[in-house]
């Protein structure tokens, strides 16, 4: 009984360990000019260990910068730069970072600038910061985002492999 309920436990506990959300920059609108980074940013729910994705056309690129030159679509003394897509960041800490197109007004006149705001996952080292009010310690799926609920299930699998595991090792 007791082995019966430890199987049941790693069963719960094992996929929201492994959770990881790869998170596609404007959906599939992608790095473009006219996208609402905003309104796409509240949509996501950003934690430690998820990967953020810019695509887009040879029109574009990604700089991050720090919080003054995002807020003044200054270009020149970025943090990171690349413009070969995809550009993959991956959101190791806990911090508010900012991302911009250095390509022409892209980032003052077309909307291309985006914050991002990575909270404490649960499973990561040195404690967890707390989460704005309305906002749930563990992402939900998101509605309609087809790499996501990819992301959940791949998961799901590994929390799966490990739970076998667990499981082969108790009747072992
Ligand atoms: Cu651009």
């Amino acid at each position: 009984m007791a082995k019966a309920i430890t199987f049941l436990l790693l069963l719960l506990i094992a996929p929201a360990a492994y959770a990881q959300t790869t998170h596609i920059v404007g959906g599939s609108d992608g790095w473009d000019t006219h996208v609402n980074y905003d309104d796409w940013g509240r949509g996501q729910n950003f934690t430690t260990g998820d990967i953020l994705v810019f695509k887009y056309s040879s029109d574009h690129a990604v700089n991050e910068v720090n919080q003054t030159d995002y807020q003044n679509c200054d270009t020149e003394n970025y943090i990171y730069s690349n413009s070969s897509s995809p550009t993959n960041i991956s959101l190791s800490k806990a911090e508010t970072r900012y991302f911009i197109c250095p390509r022409s007004n892209h980032c003052s006149g077309q909307g291309m600038k985006l914050t991002v705001t990575v909270l404490s996952g649960s499973t990561s080292p040195g404690g967890s910061k707390p989460s704005p009010p309305g906002t749930p310690e563990t992402p939900p799926l998101p509605a309609g985002g087809a790499t996501g609920i990819l992301g959940d299930r791949t998961s799901l699998m590994v929390g799966i492999s490990v739970v076998w595991g667990a499981l082969l090792g108790l009747m072992g």
